[in-house]
């Protein structure tokens, strides 16, 4: 078995420029940061309590067990075809009601910022589970340079289209009307533990995992965590979501992590916490707002959670 040596660089020396500049070197470049490498303190950070229990998932797990539809159905799919996808250089266009909108390189978005550790439950409306140790950067911090001007309301995000590289978009069978859309009302989108990740286990983010930056929103279900992001577009009206719109009945706008609220068809009120096998589900009960009610209930006070599931 190999054992690793701790990184050569502290993650938070990672800078998230550094992310897109230099992708190639970074991503063979460092060894995996081990639980006791990750920083300490951050709001719901509580370890091991049952449920609570932020024992991070193999990085293995992490990276080879995906939804990224774009790639294909199969949770082996991304891993099997993202490295197709060429991420650099890329490109975000910033529009709708901002002071400063125009089409920026992704490193000038994120440059300045340092990449912080943020270990985050994330759980998927298919009721498994994982904990991931992100890199990332406040989103607020990065929507606040486009200068939101005071009448928007609802941040709505866009994956990449790009049919030569993701495959399934070509797909004649797929039912996804492309390129996957995703919206945050204004206050989620700037609340303090929603943020845009550059990578994972101390490293730039594999592209099966929304290279070269995604959505992380952990109290939400996980399709909420939009990946690959080429598009923010700050609106007064509630923007579509790519489920939604599938499946209106099944899967709403706000999708809370919500264990009294079940799916159509299933319940909602445990999750297989990865790695979870036939004769070790690793079942739990799941949490309401994934373990995160503390800190966001508050957004929703006053709204009936059953009706805005
Ligand atoms: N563009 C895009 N983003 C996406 C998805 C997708 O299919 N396409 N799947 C979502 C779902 S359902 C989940 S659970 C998470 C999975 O993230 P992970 O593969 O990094 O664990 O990504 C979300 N973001
Ligand atoms: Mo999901």
């Amino acid at each position: 078995m190999l054992i690793r040596k701790p990184p050569d660089i502290p993650s938070y020396e990672i800078t998230p420029e550094s992310v897109f500049l230099s992708r190639r070197r970074f991503t063979s470049g460092i060894a995996a940061v081990g639980v006791g490498g990750l920083s300490g303190s951050w709001p719901g950070m509580v370890r091991a309590r049952a449920t609570n229990d932020l024992t991070l998932t193999p990085e293995e797990i992490i990276t080879s067990y995906n939804n990224y539809y774009e790639f294909g159905t199969g949770k082996g799919d991304p891993k099997e075809y993202a490295h197709e996808l060429t991420t650099a250089p890329w490109q975000v266009k910033v529009s709708g009601a901002v002071g400063k909108p125009g089409t920026y390189a992704g490193e000038a978005l994120i440059k300045g910022f340092s990449a912080e550790e943020r270990v985050y439950r994330l759980r998927c409306v298919e009721a498994w589970s994982m904990v991931v140790p992100w890199l990332g950067i406040p989103l607020r911090a990065i929507l606040d340079r486009f200068e939101p001007l005071g009448k928007a309301k609802y941040v709505e995000f866009k994956t990449l289209l790009r049919p030569s590289e993701m495959r399934a978009q070509g797909s004649f069978f797929s039912s996804i009307d492309w390129p996957y859309v995703e919206g945050l009302r204004l206050d989620e989108a700037n609340h303090p533990l929603t943020i845009m990740a550059v990578g994972l286990y101390g490293k730039p983010l594999p592209n099966q995992n929304g290279a070269p930056w995604r959505l992380v929103v952990p109290w939400k279900y996980g399709f909420k965590s939009i990946k690959s992001i080429v598009s923010i577009r700050l609106t007064e009206r509630k923007p579509k979501n790519t489920w939604n719109l599938l499946q209106p009945r099944e899967y709403g706008f706000y999708a809370n992590v919500n264990p009294s609220v079940d799916h159509p068809r299933w319940s909602q009120a445990s999750e297989r916490r990865l790695p979870s096998t036939l004769f070790h589900p690793n079942r739990i009960p799941t949490l309401p707002f994934n373990g995160y009610a503390e800190q966001v209930a508050g957004l929703y006070a006053g709204m009936d959670l059953r009706r805005h599931f």
